[in-house]
């Protein structure tokens, strides 16, 4: 069964919407189904259908889906282990990804990368990425060969607070801004680094780090997606005409734990606090809200949204469960030592 049986839920860059206000009901849409995807995820590892672990992108959907509405397709983007919105929402179909996860030929890496490891060149994905900061180098290298080659394509590297502490990092912003490559480093500032606040690991200011390089630097509201939208698409039109990188710091909080096996987190975070990002910060109530006061849309309207969507997740997870795995013969195959 190699055949894709749902369009991407998420292809943001692929068709522009032409109005404000298909612009972002088509953003409520693709957050919607990030994070009903996610909820599939939870539930097929906790059926254990899935092998290994996920780690769950539930409350920073804004931050995904604000940005890659703002490249286009051929752009490029590189991801992290917490990557499945950020694959969404450079347009990879749900049923595929769900094949990847679960092992299946049907998968995007064939069923040989799993959670943490997707790559789907035809939507300019150059990959997710288990090392933390691991995929700096790729992102900058690729700036470098869009650079070179002499397109105008931009590249968004996506990575957590944690990978501050990665020295890498500070290789490619020095390299990026000396060579005035076309690369926006987005920090996606979740809080925690596994079970740690950040600020406990975090010396100085997240943009400080940027600014020792003269990179052009912003904060946003990671949970207001018009406000990530509006700013980003400044960086990347920015770095689209040659003036080089920026580093957007996008903060934000992840919903469940660190993977999908981290129950306890009581032990490091108060629900009172998870309760109040999910009651009064989550961007998709934050959204719906302005669609409903610019009477864009009502609450019917999105509630059917709602409903559209986990049809499609859903037959995309029945697609990935009955797909099959690839042949034994292929064991040795894509393996290299
Ligand atoms: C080089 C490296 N060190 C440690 C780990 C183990 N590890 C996996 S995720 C993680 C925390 C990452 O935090 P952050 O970058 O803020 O991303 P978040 O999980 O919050 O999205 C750590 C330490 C790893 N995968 N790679």
């Amino acid at each position: 069964m190699s055949a894709v049986t749902s369009k991407p839920e998420t292809a943001g860059t692929a068709e522009k919407s032409t109005s404000e206000k298909e612009k972002w009901l088509h953003a409520h849409r693709q957050m919607v189904s990030i994070r009903l995807f996610e909820e599939q995820v939870n539930e097929l590892y906790t059926r254990a259908l899935m092998p290994g672990l996920a780690h769950l992108y539930s409350g920073e959907e804004a931050v995904a889906v604000g940005i890659c509405e703002a490249l286009r397709i051929d752009d490029y983007i590189t991801s992290t282990h917490r990557g499945h919105g950020h694959c969404l929402a450079k347009g990879a179909a749900p049923d595929r990804m769900f094949a990847e996860l679960l092992g299946k030929e049907a998968g995007y890496c064939r069923g040989k990368g799993g959670s943490m490891h997707i790559a789907d060149p035809a939507t300019g994905n150059l990959g997710a990425n288990a090392i933390v900061g691991g995929s700096v180098g790729i992102a900058t290298g690729a700036a470098f060969a869009a650079k070179n080659l002499g397109t105008d394509r931009v590249v968004v590297c996506f990575f957590g607070e944690g990978a501050l502490g990665q020295g890498s990092l500070y290789e490619v912003m020095n390299l990026a801004q000396l060579w005035k490559l076309p690369v926006i480093y987005v920090c996606e500032n979740n809080q925690y680094n596994e079970y740690t606040h950040y600020q406990d690991t975090t010396a100085g200011t997240i943009l400080g780090r940027a600014v020792a390089f003269g990179i052009e630097t912003a904060k946003v509201d990671g949970q207001d997606i018009r406000a990530v939208n509006k700013i980003a698409a400044g960086l990347i039109q920015r770095a689209r005409s040659g003036d080089g990188p920026a580093f957007l710091q996008c903060d934000t909080y992840r919903y469940s734990g660190h993977h999908v096996g981290d129950i306890h987190r009581e032990y490091y975070r108060s629900k009172h606090e998870e309760q109040l990002w999910k009651t009064e910060r989550d961007p998709i109530r934050l959204l719906g809200s302005w669609l409903i006061e610019q009477g864009y849309a009502d609450a019917p309207a999105l509630e059917t949204i709602s409903l559209e969507a986990r049809k499609s997740i859903e037959a995309a997870v029945k697609f990935a469960i009955d797909a099959p795995y690839p042949s034994v013969s292929e064991v040795d195959e894509d393996v290299y030592a």
